[in-house]
């Protein structure tokens, strides 16, 4: 029941699918602290949601663990506003990398979900039992069952042919590498440029989307990618493992602690004509946390580490069509 299992990654060639993204960037960089191979492919070299290509490069360059961390990602706007992109893009992605980790037997695969999977009034702390137990978050539904389909996969993959393959659902996240497109961002990122930009124009008020009353945990990303490693080594199971903070607070306690982070002083001014989304997403990581991992970055420090990186440069700002 709980997964425990070990896995040497010592010699080993570990591909990072989707090293360009926030979460593939920090497990990467997690990764060299491990003596392993880590094998990327760059975006030019290869589309990873056509099947032959993705085929091909695994072929020829044999990975023994596969970390999936290809996906369109976005916040609850681009969510809600590009639906066959984050459907169809994320489908096609676990299609082609999943399949072709198969075929050329990869050991162990890590494939990332997302907290968005469980029902919009699911049992808080959220267990992963919750799955499919009610109808989701309609903003993120396309999203969600793109990654409920991947997830599944990964199960089906163990069930028919006993792949070692795991699924790992992080909380929200934040940190080194997001995006910080206006429009397409999740809250973290939008936040810390909003009130950065409104410091500098030394504007009297921010606009925060929705009532401010929805409450969400957020996660370092630099701890999600040590989760990531800490599975990959020391779980097994058809289960999906949930990885969260357990930081839980309001959009509005959020947002007050970003411009804190900032330096901003001026009003928070709520746009209630933007969505809220799910009311409250809080994970039970009682299972990862059994098996010995725990998360090291407290909120407030790792907003000041995401604040000091977007002044270095270190975000990015894509347009949806470009968040792979
Ligand atoms: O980060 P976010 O887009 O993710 O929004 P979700 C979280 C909350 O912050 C929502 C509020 O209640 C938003 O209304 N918010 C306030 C803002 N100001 C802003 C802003 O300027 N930008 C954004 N983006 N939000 C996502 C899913 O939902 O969760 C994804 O859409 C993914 O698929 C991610 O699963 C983890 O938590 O609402």
């Amino acid at each position: 029941m709980t997964g425990a299992s070990t896995y040497d990654l010592t010699g080993k060639r570990v591909f990072v699918a989707g090293h360009r993204g926030m979460v593939g960037s920090a497990v990467v960089r997690r990764l060299a602290s491990e003596n392993c191979t880590v094998l990327t492919a760059d975006r030019r070299e290869l589309d990873l949601t056509k099947d032959e290509p993705t085929l091909r490069w695994l072929e020829a360059n044999r990975p023994e663990v596969v970390v999936h961390a290809a996906a369109k990602v976005g916040g609850i706007a681009a969510n809600n506003n590009f639906p066959v992109d984050f459907l169809c893009d994320n489908l096609a992605l676990e299609l082609s990398v999943i399949r072709a980790s198969h075929a050329v037997g990869v050991q162990r695969l890590l494939f990332l979900g997302s907290s968005c999977i469980y029902p919009k009034h699911a049992k808080q702390p959220i267990a992963e039992s919750e799955l499919l137990t009610g109808p989701l978050e309609p903003t993120n539904e396309w999203y969600a069952i793109a990654k409920i389909a991947g997830l599944k996969m990964c199960q089906a993959y163990r069930r028919q042919y006993g792949d070692d393959f795991i699924s790992v659902m992080p909380t929200n996240l934040y940190g080194r590498g997001d995006n910080y497109h206006p429009d397409h961002s999740h809250v973290p990122a939008a936040l810390i440029r909003r009130f950065h930009e409104a410091k500098i124009a030394n504007a009297p008020s921010v606009s925060v989307w929705g009532t401010g009353t929805p409450l969400r945990e957020f996660l370092n990303v630099e701890d999600f990618a040590d989760a990531c490693v800490f599975l990959l080594k020391n779980y097994s199971s058809d289960l999906p493992i949930n990885v969260g903070s357990g930081d839980e607070l309001s959009i509005a306690e959020f947002a007050t602690t970003v411009a804190e982070v900032v330096g901003y002083g001026g009003k928070l001014a709520f746009d209630t004509s933007k969505p809220d989304g799910t009311p409250r997403k809080l994970l039970d990581s009682s299972r990862i946390r059994g098996l010995g991992w725990q998360p090291k970055v407290a909120l407030r420090a790792g907003l000041a580490a995401a604040y000091a990186d977007y002044l270095q440069g270190y975000g990015r700002h894509l347009e949806v069509g470009a968040t792979r």
